[in-house]
């Protein structure tokens, strides 16, 4: 982006009058905020402005303090914001993050009471076909596209919904609001009806024998049409250990969920579950999924199991009560395993926080004790980089990786959750500059979630948005953002002296920078969940 940035950068859905408003400086000198007669109601000097090694930036976050609801002009030198601070300002974002799944809903048609303008028929309804033997018939139909593409992915469903749950059952006051979809007012709170259109999906991706197939999707990607004309043949590709086990996971932790709401459909997981378990131990050699030649959708090539199948331990001890998952989880568990990591690649966080949150004493000396000091260890750690960075944002320079919003997220989940399990607020400030960040206050001056911010994400690549002919992009989904690790080759050379937290394209054909996915929306909806539950007090 050429054109100049204002010198003062915030979440741009505004603040919260219960939490200290957090923005950051790009001009040495004093800060003041302003009420609407002029009066000026805070004034700080931001002192040097260290250089930022993410953005390359003289940057620094100041912390304003609380703020009284109404709203402000911050100034800094020449330039001035409007401030906004509400009692609860983010229910509407949370809200929205939450229905931006269900505009990835497949297999239905989106209804113009429940999707305005976004309406569209059903799509991909075809039976699918089995990859290795296309005599092998089959109707997958329901759950929701990946991202920006039509693709359906188990293990990145089975993440996404586990977030899901978890925002539920850990921030549940901050996530539970109707959200006008199809099952909205049947005493369910929503974002469970919206999780269980997945897992119904989810439950139809297993084979007879247990395992799950890795994908259901075409051997291309679509062109930039609408999900309805998207009408080539689809395809259940192999299985998967990797999927298989994150199914399993998912499905257990569901089960659980859903006991008290629908006792059929629960034990009908529970069953799944192990079922898909039994497969795993029934077939202990690993085999790395790799798309057969000829398909060049989505891969997931995931080459370690380990964390799935910890974490699917974890998740069937939580729901049985057999020992022997708890045996299983304590083998698969290890000191190295990247308790942060709540994405499609390494679901060892999920598995922690099933033993943080649900297993609890039960889990012992190496599932509990162990392994929640090395989870603060680890917190300890986010919030240090959060607090090295000039944005405050949780990630180190050279970890800006596709996707980059998810560890962002994810750490933020982590500094959350320590909070939750400690009832120490100590890291709540760098949590919140996580929830920031991705509403505005970071090296872009863009918030990154459709549909909220002056300065928005436009462009995104999700081939909906693309080709509704709507300006505005289908609202409530979150770019994948800044990433300087893996481009694309014709955006390598642009973004190739680009610092790392500005190597960003808001372009459609961007998928590398600025493509949504299911798996990105979730970690948010979990932060965005905690702190609008904080606005409920
Ligand atoms: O999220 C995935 C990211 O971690 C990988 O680096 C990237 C390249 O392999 O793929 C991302 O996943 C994409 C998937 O393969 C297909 N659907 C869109 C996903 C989001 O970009
Ligand atoms: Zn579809």
């Amino acid at each position: 982006m050429s054109e100049s940035l204002s010198s003062i950068r915030s979440n741009q859905t505004g603040y919260a009058e219960s939490l200290p408003v957090q923005v950051a400086v790009l001009e040495a000198g004093t800060v003041t905020v302003s009420d609407s007669k002029g009066n000026v109601i805070k004034q700080i000097e931001t002192g040097e402005l260290p250089l930022d090694e993410a953005s390359a930036d003289n940057v620094k976050v100041m912390d304003l303090g609380i703020i009284p609801a109404g709203e402000y002009l911050i100034r800094s030198g020449e330039e001035s914001r409007k401030l906004k601070v509400e009692k609860d300002p983010w229910q509407e974002v949370t809200n929205a993050l939450i229905k931006g799944l269900y505009f990835q809903r497949c297999g239905c048609e989106l209804e113009e009471k429940h999707a305005g303008i976004y309406k569209h028929p059903a799509c991909h309804t075809a039976p699918a076909l089995e990859w290795d033997n296309k005599e092998v018939k089959k109707y997958v139909i329901g759950g929701w596209h990946d991202a920006g593409d039509y693709g359906k992915y188990v293990g990145p469903g089975a993440v996404t919904v586990a977030h899901m749950l978890y925002a539920y059952l850990l921030c549940g006051k901050g996530c539970s609001e109707e959200l006008n979809i199809p099952e909205s007012g049947n005493g369910v709170a929503d974002i469970l009806n919206e999780a269980r259109y997945e897992l119904e999906w989810l439950l139809k991706m297993q084979r007879e024998d247990g395992a799950f197939y890795h994908k259901l999707t075409k051997d291309h990607f679509a062109p930039f049409i609408m999900p309805q004309d998207d009408k080539e043949q689809e395809y259940l590709m192999p299985v998967s250990h990797c999927a298989t086990a994150a199914a399993s996971a998912c499905l257990a932790l569901a089960s659980r969920v859903y006991a008290d709401i629908d006792k059929e459909f629960s034990d009908k997981m529970l069953d799944e579950a192990v079922k898909a378990y039994e497969w795993l131990e029934n077939n202990p050699e690993f085999i790395p999924f790799v798309n057969p030649e000829g398909v060049r959708t989505g891969m997931y090539g995931d080459r370690n199991v380990t964390d799935e199948l910890f974490w699917a331990s974890c998740e069937l001890y939580a729901a049985t009560g057999d020992e022997k998952y708890k045996n299983s989880a304590e083998k698969y568990y290890s000191d190295d395993m990247n308790l942060w990591s709540y994405g499609w690649a390494d679901v060892s966080g999920l598995g922690a926080i099933c033993c943080l949150f649900e297993i609890g004493e039960k889990g012992g000396s190496v599932l509990y004790t162990g392994l929640k000091e090395k989870f603060i260890d680890t917190c300890k750690k986010i919030a240090e980089i959060s607090g090295n960075s000039g944005y405050g944002t949780a990630l180190p320079a050279d970890r800006y990786i596709w996707g980059s919003i998810l560890p962002i997220m994810g750490n933020a989940m982590s500094l959350i959750m320590y909070e939750l399990l400690t009832g120490d607020s100590s890291f709540r400030s760098a949590a919140l500059l996580q929830w920031n960040y991705a509403l505005g206050l970071n090296a872009l001056d863009i918030s990154f979630v459709t549909g909220f911010g002056e300065r928005r994400v436009m462009n995104i690549h999700h081939r909906p948005s693309g080709s509704d002919g709507i300006t505005e992009p289908v609202p409530g989904l979150i770019s994948g953002g800044p990433n300087n690790r893996m481009n694309f080759p014709q955006n390598k050379e642009r973004l190739a002296n680009v610092p790392p937290a500005k190597a960003f394209l808001d372009e459609l054909p961007s998928a590398d920078t600025n493509e949504i996915a299911i798996y990105w929306n979730s970690p948010a909806i979990f932060v965005g969940a905690f702190f609008s539950s904080l606005c409920k007090q």
